[in-house]
């Protein structure tokens, strides 16, 4: 049988460029993008869509029957500054989606599931530096404590009924493509555009909050990857760390002024910097890199060039000098 793929959730930062590059690998109709609202016009041109609400289990159903679905990559969530604000929204929509898919897929109806937790499963009592694989978990934000029983019910959902479901812990995922939205790690895409529209940029986290971060690509990559791999190679079921750099808006800021001198960055820490100062500072990967060898191509320096010249090019503010 084909692979066939919905993605739900594709309109979102991170869905918007997975889908992308799925298509590109396997022909746009061989991946179905679905979201409860269209995308932009270039995305929506790109291939097969469906309006799908992820809480609703009969609308996920029918687009899997109708297009003969394989594999689902479920990326629909609340992300955990708006869920502080929603608290039971934010619990409803990132547990009744994983639910639902689960159970479409323990019926037998989908071969393999990806979701995505995140780096939010860990809280204060966690190991801050190195933060590895398995250790203390006690989310303090809804957005976290939805991710880690998550985490919980895809390990269930594996060990009870042989439901083939993968997840990555997400750190900050860094882009320029499309924007993120209701994130804690999001000041480190709002610096960049800032930066390069107004040469200031001031930030929501103060200036020594180190937190792990990823350029978008690694993060489809890494998702493209454990997907792919054999299923014998995936030795973790609730959910693998995964990790490429950790930074602070301080250090950030001053790779930016190697290329925009005059930046200037000015610091008013709000409700975020609650959520921040609870999560590690760096990720202890290995687990991933041994099972199925993830490895990741963009350091700091890599991404802020790449970040610096692709925004650059968007708002069409200088000739970009590099190739890519
Ligand atoms: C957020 O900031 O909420 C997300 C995440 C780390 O999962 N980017």
């Amino acid at each position: 049988m084909n692979t066939k793929i919905l993605v739900i959730g594709a309109c979102g930062q991170i869905g918007t460029e997975l889908t992308a590059k799925l298509r590109l690998q396997l022909g746009k109709d061989a991946v179905i993008a679905s979201d409860i609202k269209e995308g932009t016009d270039e995305f929506m041109n790109s291939g097969p869509f469906e309006f799908i609400n992820a809480m609703d289990k009969g609308e996920i159903l029918e687009a899997v029957e109708k297009h003969h679905i394989t594999d689902v990559y479920l990326m629909s969530a609340m992300l955990s500054a708006t869920a502080e604000k929603y608290p039971s929204k934010g619990w409803d929509l990132n547990m009744a989606s994983l639910l639902n898919v689960l159970e479409i897929a323990k019926a037998k109806k989908i071969k393999k599931v990806f979701w995505p937790s995140s780096i939010a499963v860990f809280g204060p009592t966690t190991p801050k530096k190195d933060t590895p694989q398995t250790t203390i978990m006690e989310p303090s934000t809804v957005y976290g404590i939805s991710k880690q029983a998550g985490e919980r019910w895809c390990e269930y959902y594996f060990n009870n009924y042989g439901v083939d479901v993968r997840s990555l812990r997400y750190p900050g995922i860094i882009s320029w493509k499309t924007n993120p939205g209701g994130g804690t790690t999001d000041y480190a895409i709002e610096i960049f555009h800032e930066a390069l529209r107004h040469k200031k940029y001031c930030s929501f986290l103060s200036a020594e909050t180190r937190l792990p971060m990823m350029y978008m690509d690694d993060a489809v990559e890494a998702t493209i990857q454990i997907m792919n791999a054999p299923g014998s190679e995936i030795k973790i079921r609730s959910s693998y760390n995964i990790a490429a750099m950790s930074f602070t808006p301080e250090v950030i800021s001053e790779k930016i002024k190697g290329y925009i001198p005059e930046f200037e960055i000015t610091y008013k820490p709000d409700s975020r910097q609650s959520i921040a100062s609870n999560w590690p500072q760096s990720i202890d990967d290995t687990e991933a890199r041994k099972d199925w060898n993830w490895s990741h191509q963009f350091n700091l320096e890599k991404m802020v060039e790449r970040m610096i010249y692709s925004l650059s090019n968007k708002y069409k503010l200088m000739e970009p000098e590099l190739n890519y």
